[in-house]
């Protein structure tokens, strides 16, 4: 009997996937630490157990001990997991522009982080984050990354944005890491995916 209900149990909740649903910064939970500001936050189960993922900018400000008009920007995205009763930091992905005269947006492209996928179906969450570190106030490609991880493995995508000079679109171009070379074609795909339905990055937007 007590089997039957745990069968019952589990194939209503604990064993099937479930999906990444978005909580807002109120409801991360106690004993979290970040920097920045919190831009979106996921929470989510997998093999690996129960896990939150979130994004945090810091938006521009005055570089310290610099020249007034020099600024920094810097971004983060975090995963903890919940073992023994505690949240514990998984990993951390950490970005930036420093010491920049233009103006800049060190930001994540709206709408594409963070996202969870299981694209090779092993139980283990793909984690996905997309950002672009923009400084210029000039018509030209900006750094633009997609960082993946699934588990505590990284994989990069590095590139720059496609920009439209007017007469023609200038950059756009990408690197696979040799974890993303070597790993499955479904991750690759996705990223490409991804890489090209958001290849201007903000664009003129900011
Ligand atoms: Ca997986």
């Amino acid at each position: 009997m007590k089997k039957n209900i745990f069968i019952a149990f589990c194939l209503l909740s604990l064993c099937l996937p479930i999906a990444a649903r978005r909580i807002s910064e109120a409801e991360l939970p106690r004993g979290l630490d970040w920097a920045g500001e919190v831009k979106a936050a996921l929470r989510y189960n997998d093999d690996t157990g129960e896990n939150i993922v979130f994004t945090t900018e810091t938006d521009n400000y005055q570089s310290p001990g610099k020249m007034e008009g020099v600024m920094d920007a810097e971004l983060f995205a975090y995963r903890y997991q919940r073992r023994s009763g505690r949240w514990s930091r998984v990993w951390q992905i950490f970005d930036f522009v420093h010491n920049e005269e233009f103006d800049l947006k060190v930001a994540f492209i709206p709408g594409t982080s963070p996202q969870v996928t299981d694209l090779d179906r092993d139980g283990i969450s793909e984690v996905w984050v997309m950002y672009e570190l923009a400084a210029s106030s000039d018509v030209r490609p900006q750094p633009m990354k997609i960082i993946m991880y699934e588990g505590t493995t990284k994989y990069a995508m590095r590139g720059e944005t496609s920009v439209d000079t007017g007469s023609r679109y200038e950059g756009g171009k990408y690197t696979f890491d040799g974890n993303f070379k070597n790993g499955p074609a479904s991750f690759r795909r996705f990223a490409q995916k991804l890489w090209n339905d958001n290849i201007e990055g903000f664009g003129r937007n900011w």
